[in-house]
């Protein structure tokens, strides 16, 4: 069975998700593309040869050639067109985070509990990535005995000007609060950010989490690292750790020296994710079964209570608790959800 997309936002990651679901992913069709500047619209629509191009929203949602919608839009959009296309009968991937606010979030989980099935899956890509797939894997296993830490980087190039270190904590940290919290099993109980001056625009900023397992994340977010899109990460446990591993296609043998490239963003370095997870998200629409790794809208209300705590601790200096919700019947694992986690495999 195949699914008709339409891509709301063809921005970097709406043009990326576009290209993967073009050429990538068997079983999707690229129904329609929709940007409110049209001609990046059209441009983009005529290279992947989209059925359709347009302007408004929800004049998409409102088509009965499109099963799905993949929303790339402001952030500031998320949750009332995820609410429009859940009220629409359409299936949703929705770019992280799932919305800035926790209320809002929290909007889109009761308009999906009131439709009684997850139609929403939200972009934390980083769960199909192989390397922190391996990471889980042995964490699982018991190879690395009982988890005690994780130790992250999050480093981009540039930031913009405009770019805050809230934002840094409400925009690039939310991909490490929900692996680790993917990794590790488990929640978050409180956080402590800071951020010391400096003559760059924004300086890195440096959170610690504690879990309700007892152990304890750090994330370095450095928006401003200059050299390279880099991506660390170490699970410490009581016998042993794992490293993350950056695929690495090739070394550079010239002048004396042997040299390893790094990604200008996130896109090369996650590409494998990024299809992995598109794919996952198709088959779970065309065959019923979804993939365990696939983050739900409670995952992303998750993620976006952690980031609000941790701007709350920025601004204040303190220890922050994370507001801890009971999980509604739609998220919990029942065996219905686990035979469907059954079926995926
Ligand atoms: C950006 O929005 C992303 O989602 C990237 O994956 C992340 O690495 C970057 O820091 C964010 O700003």
């Amino acid at each position: 069975m195949s699914v008709r997309v339409a891509i709301i936002g063809t921005g970097v990651m709406g043009a990326d998700h576009a290209k993967i679901l073009a050429s990538d992913v068997p079983g999707a069709i690229l129904q329609v593309i929709c940007d409110a500047n049209e001609a990046r619209a059209r441009e983009l629509g005529d290279h992947l040869g989209a059925a359709h191009v347009l302007t408004d929203p929800i004049e998409v949602l409102s088509r009965t050639d499109v099963d799905a919608v993949l929303i790339a839009s402001p952030d500031n959009t998320h949750a009332d067109l995820t609410i429009a296309a859940i009220a629409a009968g359409k299936h949703v991937l929705c770019e992280k985070p799932l919305a800035p606010t926790s209320q809002e979030s929290l909007r889109v989980i009761e308009a999906e509990s009131r439709l009684g099935e997850r139609r929403v899956h939200v972009g934390f890509m980083r769960r199909f990535d192989p390397a922190y797939g391996a990471m889980k894997s042995a964490m699982e296993d018991g190879v690395v005995g009982d988890a005690l830490m994780m130790h992250n980087f999050h480093r981009n190039v540039t930031a913009p000007e405009w770019f805050t270190g809230e934002m840094a904590i409400s925009n690039s940290a939310p991909h490490e609060f929900d692996i680790c919290r993917f990794v590790l099993d488990t929640e978050y109980l409180s956080v402590l950010a800071v951020q010391m001056p400096s003559r760059n625009s924004i300086a890195p900023v440096f959170l610690v989490l504690k879990t309700s397992d007892g152990q304890m994340v750090n994330i370095e977010v450095n928006n401003n690292a200059a050299y390279g899109y880099d991506v660390r990460c170490e699970l410490v446990g009581s016998a042993g750790s794992v490293d993350l591993k950056a695929p690495v296609h090739a070394t550079y043998n010239a002048s004396l020296q042997s040299v390893q490239r790094f990604d200008a963003d996130w896109r090369p370095r996650f590409a494998d994710a990024y299809r992995l997870q598109n794919k996952a998200w198709i088959n779970a629409i065309a065959s019923g079964a979804t993939d365990p790794r696939l983050a739900n809208a409670w995952d992303g209300l998750c993620s976006t209570l952690v980031a609000e705590a941790g701007v709350v601790s920025l601004q204040t200096g303190t220890w922050q608790p994370v507001s801890s919700l009971d999980v509604p019947a739609l998220y919990q694992v029942t065996k219905a959800n686990s035979l469907l986690v059954e079926k995926a495999k």
